[in-house]
């Protein structure tokens, strides 16, 4: 596989149930992936390290994921010029909520794009890089396009088969 365009990092490896979601989107895109656990918190250094160093390495975007105050999303930021995709996770007493503030409520000057909570978010961070870096990649243009098509048709299908069942009730 190719060196990785994208990282996904992740506070705690008790992140990964969700993160592999993630992950697994990129693969399903034929995409190669950075994967690493860090902390802003408990490992500070090593973020400051990661995040400043991501562009040389080749990194186009990163997600940064974690639970309860998620400081590692904007930490990133704080390092690097490169778009920061950040997946609040619901692994505290108040459900991810904590998290989603921490990760959204960025000041000025310092952006965090922000998903949903959890498994979707986890997705639908994996799908927002997929289009930035399929703004110079044909390729992963048209395959994103193919999976955009592909979603439209499950919905006429399960369409198709309510309305049979409405018929025949
Ligand atoms: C966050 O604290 C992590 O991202 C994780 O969601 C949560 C709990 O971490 P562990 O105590 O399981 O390592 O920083």
């Amino acid at each position: 596989m190719s060196k990785p365009r994208v990282a996904v990092v992740f506070g705690s490896d008790s992140d990964w149930p969700v993160m592999e979601g993630c992950v697994r989107q990129f693969k399903a895109f034929g995409e190669s992936v950075h994967v690493e656990v860090m902390s802003a918190h408990r490992g500070p250094q090593r973020v400051a390290e990661f995040a400043s160093g991501a562009e040389k390495n080749g990194i186009q975007v990163i997600i940064a994921a974690a639970g309860m105050s998620n400081a590692l999303a904007g930490a990133v930021a704080a390092h690097t010029c490169l778009p920061v995709i950040g997946v609040p996770l619901a692994s505290g007493p108040l459900s991810g909520f904590d998290a989603l503030l921490s990760t959204a409520q960025m000041p000025p000057g310092m952006p965090v794009a922000t998903v949903s909570v959890g498994e979707a978010g986890a997705k639908n961070a994996a799908l927002f890089a997929i289009q930035i870096l399929a703004r110079s990649d044909e390729k992963l243009a048209a395959a994103y396009r193919d999976f955009k098509a592909e979603q439209a048709k499950t919905v006429s299908v399960k369409n198709a088969a309510l309305q049979e069942k409405i018929r025949s009730s």
